[in-house]
């Protein structure tokens, strides 16, 4: 199973960090490549999307897959990482769920010569050489174009036409990447125009029932929301139930900006219960056995690996739907 390239690891050194090495260990070089991935749960429509895509690409890729589900949960992701390390297998995936404390596992795998690769969501370290790369999205640019199709629409959205555009933001999971990004590249676009202004914003963990049961509190305690700036579909799908079970028409008496655009956000866009849908693609599972190929194989693989993405109004929804994968 262990690939041993330690020579050419060695060559290639230079533009690399040395986690990136594959394992020391002689072994069996049969060719094939054992990778254990720790994935984050299965709360929304995109994460569902992205373990399928995980595990038919390795399945293509003939890269055997070890698959832990942490249920959201960061201490279950440190001990899948811990269990990988232990049968030695040849290179380590995760999406972290949430950005710090990952530096202790990090160097255990580092001192076990077991290459890292981050996908989906990244971690906060001063310290690089934990991992070799990370594939994913660019967060931040997402919260931007949600901002930026506000700031644009802002005048339509002021449903009550009272000058002001009250927002109201389902946050993601509690200190992840996405969460964090898309409340900042929001906020840095809308800070631009004084008649748009957040008035409440609490997490609903990326659910669809956290979405739901924090717009139904928002619905009591918010007195004018024009505005849900959900921070994934699923949650802004949730919000949609509470919209509508208080009476409300979601899209038109108060517009929708969510994030993602899997199936079901897309259908309700389309629909014209969502207003605008920023991108954000789970398909990552054939860059990421790409990448585990080539750092086995001691090759150089670049620091950053970003997705494009666009975004889709209703009517380039109901154009997309036909052929959308997830
Ligand atoms: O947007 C959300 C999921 O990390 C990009 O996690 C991912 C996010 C995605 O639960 O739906």
């Amino acid at each position: 199973m262990k690939k041993t390239l330690t020579a050419l690891c060695a060559l290639a050194l230079g533009g690399m960090s040395l986690s990136a090495c594959g394992s020391s260990e002689e072994g069996a070089d049969d060719g094939s490549i054992t990778m254990g991935f720790a994935q984050v749960g299965a709360e929304s429509g995109w994460r569902t999307a992205n373990t399928t895509s995980i595990q038919e690409s390795a399945k293509e890729a003939g890269i055997d897959l070890k698959f832990s589900d942490a249920q959201q949960k960061q201490e279950n992701q440190i001990k899948s990482i811990r269990s990988y390390i232990q049968q030695k297998v040849d290179v380590i995936a995760f999406s972290p769920v949430v950005e710090t404390g990952w530096d202790a596992v990090l160097q255990e795998a580092k001192r076990a010569k077991i290459p890292v690769v981050l996908t989906d969501r990244a971690v906060d370290t001063e310290d690089t050489s934990l991992y070799v790369t990370f594939i994913g999205s660019d967060f931040v640019e997402e919260g931007e174009k949600a901002g930026q199709w506000l700031v644009d629409n802002a005048e339509a959205s002021d449903v009550d036409k009272d000058g002001a555009v009250n927002v109201v933001e389902l946050q993601g999971t509690t200190g992840s990447a996405p969460a964090l990004d898309r409340k900042k590249g929001f906020e840095d676009v809308i800070s631009s125009d004084s008649k748009i202004k957040i008035t409440a914003s609490q997490t609903g963990d990326f659910t669809r029932d956290g979405g739901k049961q924090v717009m139904e509190a928002f619905l009591q305690s918010t007195p004018k929301i024009d505005v849900v700036y959900a921070h994934n579909d699923d949650m802004g799908l949730g919000a949609i139930e509470a919209i509508k079970a208080a009476g409300k028409k979601p899209g038109t008496d108060i517009k929708i900006i969510t994030v993602d655009a899997v199936k079901d956000g897309m259908t309700a866009l389309a629909a014209g219960e969502i207003n605008f849908i920023v991108e954000c693609s789970p398909l990552l599972g054939e860059q990421l056995m790409d990448v585990a190929e080539k750092v086995v194989a001691g090759e150089e693989v670049p620091d950053l690996i970003v997705t494009e993405e666009t975004t889709f109004t209703p009517e380039q929804a109901a154009e997309a739907l036909p052929d959308r994968k997830y």
